[in-house]
C-alpha cells in the first residue's frame, strides 16, 4: 500500500463528535497499551501521528484520520484501549459508551482489527471481547501484536490456545520491533476496499 498523506481528521470525546462523513472506515481496537497507536503510525508509515506511549490509556479519544493512497481514500480510526485499570469508574463508563456508540451504530465502519497481545497468556477480557464481537454484526480480525517480545514458544502458545477457542476468526502477526506482518494487513485494506468499490458500480 503506497500512502500519499495521513491527516488527523478530527478526534471525538463524544458520539456528537465522530466526523459526518462518508469515508470507510478501519478501526483499531484492543486492551490499553496492546500497540494500536503504534500500528496505525507503522501501517500508514505516518511517523507518530497517532500518539504511542510505554504508559497504558494514552489514547482516551476516538481519533479519525485520512489516509489517501493512488486508489483510495479512507479512514484509520485510533480507538481508547480497554482494561486498563488506573482510570476512574466514570471515567471508564464515558469511554466505554463512546467506544459501544462507535461499534454499534457507526455505518462507516467496515472492519475492525482487535489487537491481541501475543507476549502474554490469553486474557480474559480479550475472549470476552471476541465473543461480544462475534455476536455484533461488526466484521472483525484479530491482530496479534509484540510478537518479538516474549520467547517464540510462548507467542505460539498464546497464538494457538486463541484460535482454539476462536476457530473461524480471521487472524494477523506483527511486530513493530520486527517489523513484520504489515504488508497482509496493508493488503487486506486494500482489498476490502476493492470489495466496497465493486459493491458501489
Ligand atoms: N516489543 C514491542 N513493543 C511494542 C510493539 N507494539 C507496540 N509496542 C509498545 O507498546 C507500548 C504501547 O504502545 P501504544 O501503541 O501506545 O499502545 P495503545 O494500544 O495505543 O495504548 P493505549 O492508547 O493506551 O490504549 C509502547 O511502548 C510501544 O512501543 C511490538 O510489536 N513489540
Ligand atoms: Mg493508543
Amino acid at each position: 500500500m503506497t500512502v500519499q498523506s495521513v491527516s488527523e481528521i478530527t478526534t471525538a470525546g463524544k458520539t456528537i463528535e465522530f466526523p459526518d462523513h462518508n469515508l470507510a472506515e478501519f478501526a483499531f481496537w484492543g486492551r490499553s497499551n496492546v500497540g494500536k497507536s503504534t500500528l496505525i503510525n507503522k501501517l500508514l508509515a505516518s511517523g507518530t501521528v497517532a500518539k504511542a506511549s510505554k504508559n497504558a490509556g494514552k489514547t482516551r479519544r476516538v481519533h479519525f484520520f485520512e489516509v489517501k493512497t493512488p486508489e483510495f481514500i479512507f479512514s484509520v480510526v485510533d480507538m481508547p484501549g480497554y482494561g486498563y485499570a488506573r482510570v476512574s469508574k466514570d471515567k471508564r463508563l464515558v469511554w466505554e459508551g463512546l467506544i459501544s456508540d462507535y461499534l454499534i451504530d457507526r455505518n462507516q465502519l467496515i472492519h475492525l482489527f482487535l489487537l491481541v497481545d501475543a507476549s502474554i497468556p490469553p486474557q480474559k477480557i480479550d475472549q470476552e471481547t471476541i465473543e461480544k464481537l462475534q455476536l455484533s454484526k461488526v466484521p472483525f480480525s484479530v491482530v496479534f501484536t509484540k510478537t518479538d517480545k516474549a520467547k517464540q514458544a510462548e507467542v505460539d502458545k498464546t497464538i494457538s490456545l486463541i484460535c482454539k477457542l476462536n476457530p473461524s476468526v480471521q487472524r494477523f502477526q506483527t511486530s513493530t520491533l520486527k517489523k513484520t506482518g504489515f504488508s497482509e494487513i496493508q493488503e487486506f485494506m486494500e482489498k476490502t476496499l476493492a470489495k466496497l468499490d465493486v459493491e458501489k458500480m
